[in-house]
């Protein structure tokens, strides 16, 4: 049993990494038209990762017997001017969902909800990790730079993030089931 407060603060949750679902697809999509195959297949497991944070919140409030609403989504920008710009749009992003994380952090402590606090420790971390992510994926851009050979680089360097970053979720669910 959770607040009328808290269950509209969580589905206001659903809709922002819904939307951020559709925000990372469009991006891939853009990437793959201009060709840099690295970043699209990263924006692509990104988009993934987004729709799995809003099923999480989604099963949670059916768990605590409040209604979770299917969001209606905002077209997404199709359009970017370049890779570095598509990344500095997912660092703000992260950003963005990371103060909701934490506005929602404060609810749970005003209402002594323990219970949903719990559940939203691992979006606290989950939201440090991302944003690190897509700050440093954002610094190394800038590094390289942006003309002719360097996107041939940049998207090199998208691949062996994607490994990584795979990599290291693969290792965190063997040590869960462990
Ligand atoms: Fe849902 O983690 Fe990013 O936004």
């Amino acid at each position: 049993m959770i607040s009328k407060t808290m269950e509209a603060a969580l589905n206001n949750q659903i809709s922002l990494e819904a939307y951020a679902s559709q925000y990372y697809l469009a991006m891939a999509s853009w990437c793959d038209r201009e060709g840099m195959e690295g970043a699209a297949e990263f924006l692509h497991f990104q988009s993934l990762e987004e729709r799995e944070h809003m099923m999480k919140i989604f099963h949670y409030l059916s768990e605590v017997d409040a209604f979770a609403i299917t969001p209606a989504m905002p077209q997404p920008p199709l359009e970017f001017d370049s890779v570095q710009e598509v990344f500095r749009l997912v660092y703000e992003h992260e950003k963005k969902v990371t103060q909701s994380i934490n506005d929602l952090v404060g609810i749970c402590y005003k209402e002594n909800d323990y219970n949903t606090l719990n559940f939203l420790q691992w979006y606290v971390e989950e939201q440090r990790e991302e944003e690190n992510l897509a700050r440093g994926i954002l610094d190394k851009i800038k590094l390289i730079g942006e003309g002719g050979q360097s996107l041939y680089y940049i998207d090199k360097e998208m691949k062996k993030v994607l490994a990584s970053v795979q990599a290291a979720e693969a290792a965190a669910e063997g040590g869960e089931g462990a």
